[in-house]
């Protein structure tokens, strides 16, 4: 029997039968067959799930490249402006699945699977992830490459790839532990060596003058060594549309030239050394540690994916017959946060030293070509470099920048004269103490338009972060809200609830997510609320199953599902929840008639291995589960459990499975979270915090159907100005005191009592991120999170309607604002 998937619409019957492209099982069955056998090189019986899962993936990318080639021949046909997505982190996820549902292909692949006896979904689970980003700016990334595709956008996403992505996280002794990802370690078939596309990329040396043929004074930079960058393209095609974007990651290699030399002075060691040292560019992907600033490869990395990104525009600009002029014509690039910031240095110096254009043309070019998304607020993590440091990497560039700097400050001198803290605060160079170079600056002069990522984030953008440059230039500042793809995130994830939307709605929501609201009419259906329930019973139990298999604790799907999965940092606030958790612990310890919801509070999230903080609330959230499920008294009403190494691959089994969604960050600090959004499309009611996107979300799916808690941003800085003194509350409120007090007095540290004090300490006497001022707030608001699930009819309404009007969280509204308001583009669809 085969069963309809959501949104699988096959191609015409004369594709179905050609073994290299056709969609058909029997066309699939055979082209498996052929790839095992002549690719892979292995007979069927002997055949490892690896070697299988090869084939497979073989066989769905045979069938992507036939699109891409009719793809590139398009692009070639047409002169269309083209969007290059420049990021560090790609967090792209396992390709199989979502290919196939791309391509539409997913039953009938699962049915020529069945007929040779083999399980389609055993070979989607064998599939490494590639973790090329620490978290949501890196998924951000994938989900905006999903959407260019299928929108239609031409496009590119430029990047680095990691040889070793974020760590993978075990858990020992309830403390992270971090082991190396070697997700190349089985090859990976999505990808297409291009090294007739490598680019040399100089570092380090001077730069010096020289007098060209026609006389004329010229800069050159004479480096101190070079490395190679070889792409490696990864198609990502778009959901039931003939549309590719393409993933370009750049792997840096020795330049031979420099290794022959060696070689032939006899310094064989030296020669092996450059060739590891410029290996290294590429190795590792950087946690988001706070400890990056001072990292001299982190630099080079930067630069070195960003100059071979540069260079291949340019290539590609000249190869279609444009002048270098008309470069800004082809060209949008967008800034995925400051780490590809040099690119503005980069084009300029290609600009001026290479192609020798006047400065002011250059500059316009230059300005016209890129636009920059800021994703951050937290004054630790907007990059600036040490000038010593980034002088040694780039002594060319900080010429430019200096240019541009001295010319951009002149305008704000005759501008604002005599203002000279203003010019201090406008300028690339920090000169208050050491002296920086900051990104942020460079950013926001060199683009045409800069934007925040959710409303609330953009208002701060222009009110606090960019005051200066927003006052002179408001038109330039936007925002674009994040979104998400439904495609992995509904269709991919919860195929339960893709079948149930479908029937009831049709199937174009996954390309018009607005349509869910259609699901409005059903939300008091009771037959539908029923089977809306049984889909989430149904994702409970799957996920229940994986907890027991990968923590051996038991937990009871019946009970509430309450969900918080993200990166752990002290301003998400896990230990927030934590506290809430000691508290209704202490509730039902002391009250033997205590009647409660029973609750499954599960977390995920690895903290950035040199984050002390964050790894010891990981260790709390440990010990209160060790003590909270072993106790006879309460572990039929809460369980705690966490779950390691939360990625891509496993949020897929997390979302579809929740029934609260914990966004609870100390209003103002979370640039938007695009968690909330995953969560709330699968049905999820949010607790939350007036903070990124969860406003919007609250807007959209009504204040009745979010729990709201906390602190406003206005508030926070109020009280932060006012003198904010997080000991009072302590004293003031007995629940919270006692949670305090049980976590010092060693209850779930086997009577250690010093060990979470660094924590405690911190929160009873700087508590930056107000916890204790939030603590009764969201104590009480989860109280009535309580009440409410205890009415399912009700429980179960909230959930459809937060669905239903998830519409404007899909990546596709925000590919196609960015394409509008910010690129000025028109899609090919
Ligand atoms: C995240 N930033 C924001 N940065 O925190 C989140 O609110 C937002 O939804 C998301 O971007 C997408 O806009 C983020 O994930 C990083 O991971 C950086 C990576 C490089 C090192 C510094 C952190």
């Amino acid at each position: 029997m085969t069963v309809k998937t959501p949104n699988d619409n096959p191609l015409p019957q004369a594709e179905h039968e050609h073994v290299r492209t056709g969609t058909s099982p029997r066309a699939l069955k055979a082209a498996f067959q052929d790839n095992l056998n002549l690719v892979v090189g292995r007979p069927l019986e002997i055949s490892t799930a690896e070697d299988r899962y090869h084939a497979v993936a073989l066989s769905v990318r045979d069938r992507i490249m036939q699109r891409w080639i009719k793809q590139v021949e398009r692009w070639n046909g047409a002169n269309l402006r083209q969007v290059s997505y420049l990021s560090a982190e790609f967090l792209m996820g396992p390709h199989l699945g979502k290919e196939m549902l791309n391509l539409g292909i997913t039953e009938h692949a699962r049915q020529a699977m069945t007929e040779l006896g083999l399980d389609l979904d055993q070979f989607i689970g064998l599939e490494e992830e590639p973790g090329l980003g620490n978290g949501g700016l890196g998924r951000l990334a994938a989900c905006y490459l999903d959407s260019l595709a299928t929108v239609g956008y031409p496009a590119i996403g430029y990047g680095i790839r990691y040889e070793f992505g974020i760590f993978d996280q075990i858990i020992k002794d309830g403390w992270q532990v971090e082991v190396t990802d070697k997700w190349l370690r089985f090859g990976n078939v999505w990808e297409i060596a291009r090294p007739h596309f490598a680019q040399v990329v100089k570092l380090g040396g001077n730069s010096e003058h020289y007098t060209d043929e026609h006389g004329a004074d010229r800069i050159r930079w004479v480096p101190g060594r070079v490395v190679v960058g070889t792409p490696y393209d990864t198609p990502i095609l778009g959901h039931g549309v003939e549309t590719c974007a393409l993933l370009r990651l750049w792997s840096a290699e020795a330049a031979q030239s420099f290794d022959f030399a060696d070689f032939n002075r006899g310094d064989y060691y030296g020669a092996v050394h450059e060739k590891v040292y410029s290996e290294n560019i590429s190795k590792v992907l950087y946690p988001n540690d706070e400890q990056i600033q001072g990292k001299h490869l982190r630099l080079e990395q930067q630069y070195f994916f960003v100059a071979c990104s540069i260079k291949d525009m340019i290539r590609l600009c000249l190869r279609r017959g444009l002048p270098i002029e008309r470069f800004n014509e082809m060209y949008c690039i967008q800034l995925n946060d400051t780490h590809p910031a040099i690119a503005i240095a980069e084009l300029m110096r290609q600009l001026v030293d290479k192609f020798a254009l006047p400065w002011e043309q250059a500059w316009d070019i230059t300005r016209k070509s890129f636009s920059y998304t800021n994703h951050t607020l937290l004054p630790e993590a907007l990059e600036k470099w040490p000038l010593p440091l980034f002088s040694s990497v780039l002594p060319r560039h900080l010429e430019i920048i200096y240019e541009i700097n001295h010319r951009f400050l002149d305008e704000i001198r005759i501008r604002y004269p005599g203002d000279e803290g203003k010019v201090e605060r406008m300028s690339i160079i920090d000169e208050s103490g050491e002296k920086y170079v900051r990104m942020a600056n460079l950013a926001v002069i060199g683009s045409h338009a800069i934007n925040g990522v959710a409303e609330l984030h953009s208002e701060l953008v222009k009110s606090q972060l960019f005051a200066d440059f927003h006052e002179m230039a408001p038109e330039r500042f936007h925002n674009v809200t994040n979104g998400v793809t439904p495609r992995r995130f509904i269709a991919l994830s919860n195929p339960g609830l893709a079948r149930l939307i479908d029937d009831k709605i049709g199937d174009g929501w996954l390309t018009d997510l607005d349509r869910l609201k259609g699901l409005e009419t059903y939300a008091n259906d009771t037959g539908f609320q029923q089977v809306w329930a049984d889909v989430k019973r149904d994702n409970k139990i799957r996920l229940a199953k994986i907890i027991k298999h990968r923590t051996g604790i038991v937990v009871d799907p019946a009970s509430l599902f309450d969900i918080q999965v993200k990166r752990i940092h002290e301003y998400k606030r896990q230990h927030l929840n934590v506290l809430n958790i000691i508290s209704l612990y202490q509730r039902i310890k002391h009250d033997p008639k205590y009647v409660g919801t029973p609750r499954t509070f599960i977390f995920g999230g690895k903290a950035a291995p040199g984050y002390f903080m964050a790894k010891l609330i990981i260790k709390l959230i440990n010990s209160v589960s060790e003590v909270i499920n072993h106790d006879p008294q309460v572990r039929d009403m809460i369980k705690v459990v966490f779950l390691p190494d939360y990625n891509v691959k496993h949020a897929q089994n997390i979302y579809p499975a929740a029934d609260l969604s914990e966004q609870i960050s100390t209003a103002g600090k979370e640039a938007s979270g695009t968690g909330n959004m995953k969560f709330s499309m699968n049905g999820a009611l949010t607790i939350g915090t007036l903070d990124g996107a969860n406003i919007e979300i609250r807007e959209e799916v009504g204040e009745e159907n979010f729990f709201l808690f906390g602190l406003t941003a206005d508030q926070v800085a109020s009280l932060k100005t006012d003198g904010y003194a997080p000991y009072d509350y302590y004293h003031g409120d007995m629940e919270l005191k006692q949670a305090i007090d049980l976590i010092n007095c060693g209850l779930f540290s086997h009577g250690d009592t010093r060990l979470f004090r660094p924590l405690t300490d911190h929160l009873l006497h700087h508590d930056e991120y107000l916890l204790m001022a939030d603590y009764r707030p969201y104590v009480d608001c989860q109280q009535e999170v309580d009440h409410a699930y205890r009415d399912p009819a009700h429980w179960t309404h909230m959930s459809i309607l937060n669905v239903a009007r998830m519409g404007k969280f899909s990546s596709d509204r925000a590919i196609r604002e960015y394409g509008k308001n910010i690129w000025n583009i028109e899609p090919l669809q």
